[in-house]
């Protein structure tokens, strides 16, 4: 795994996060020191994906980077004629994902890697959807239309996963998650230099919400019932159900 060095320098002017050639090649680096319980909740996705896919359904990887959720359901879906889909709008992180696929010679459940803005993909006969840190990049007046296109695709029984960074309403658990984050951050090898660049360089790029406002906008989108399976200070992931 190749160190995530990119804020290690002082850069003067830091420009807005993007999911570049140079991130790509840090990224399992970097989101493993980052965000707290990534690989619990990838882990976790991959038994959900077993327990809520369906036969001859669609699985869908909405923001899939290098695929790492996709890879943890392609290991655990038992079902017949399961295909998933996996998207991103990012090509140098399709080209990565294109790459580490063509090695894996194991004839496994079919996955389609898309190029595309997931806001622009349908969503059709899905049994298992997930959105692990992706609907944080999406501008905040979409996501609502994002989540009733995902409930109008899934099948009944079927779920989304979603993670997201949270915010809080109350400011003194806001700045403790905060701070607890950047401890997490600085604990695995970060500098404060490193950490304070990259929080510039997310500015306006990653919009967290609360998690009454993902809870809410689940509820108006259709789903019966969204609760937190998983929190790591500032760092939830929830089911929704269909
Ligand atoms: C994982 N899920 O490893 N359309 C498609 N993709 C998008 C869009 C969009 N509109 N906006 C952002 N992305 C992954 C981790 S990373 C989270 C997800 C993070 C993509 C973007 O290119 C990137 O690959 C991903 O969403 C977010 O489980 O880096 O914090």
């Amino acid at each position: 795994m190749t160190r995530d060095t990119i804020y290690t320098q002082p850069l003067g002017d830091v420009s807005g996060f993007t999911f570049n050639d140079r991130v790509v090649k840090v990224f399992p680096d970097m989101i493993e020191r980052s965000v707290p319980g990534y690989q619990t909740i990838i882990s976790a996705i991959g038994l959900l994906a077993d327990k809520f896919s369906q036969t001859n359904s669609h699985c869908y990887d909405l923001g899939c980077s290098l695929g790492a959720a996709t890879y943890a359901m392609r290991s655990h879906i038992q079902h017949q004629g399961c295909r998933i889909i996996s998207v991103d709008n990012s090509q140098p992180m399709l080209d990565g994902f294109q790459k580490q696929l063509k090695q894996d010679k194991e004839n496994l459940i079919q996955v389609d890697l898309v190029c595309a803005d997931i806001r622009n993909v349908e969503i059709t006969n899905a049994s298992v959807v997930v959105l692990n840190f992706t609907l944080q990049f999406i501008p905040v007046d979409d996501r609502g239309p994002l989540l009733k296109k995902i409930y109008d695709g899934l099948l009944p029984g079927g779920i989304l996963i979603l993670s997201e960074k949270l915010v809080y309403q109350d400011p003194q658990q806001h700045e403790l998650h905060i701070e607890m984050h950047e401890l997490f951050k600085i604990d695995n090898g970060y500098s404060e230099l490193e950490v304070a660049q990259k929080r510039t360089s997310l500015e306006n790029v990653l919009i967290p919400e609360t998690l009454v406002t993902h809870k809410q906008r689940l509820e108006s989108a259709g789903f019966q019932s969204a609760e937190v399976w998983f929190q790591y200070f500032n760092f939830a992931s929830l089911i929704a159900l269909k």
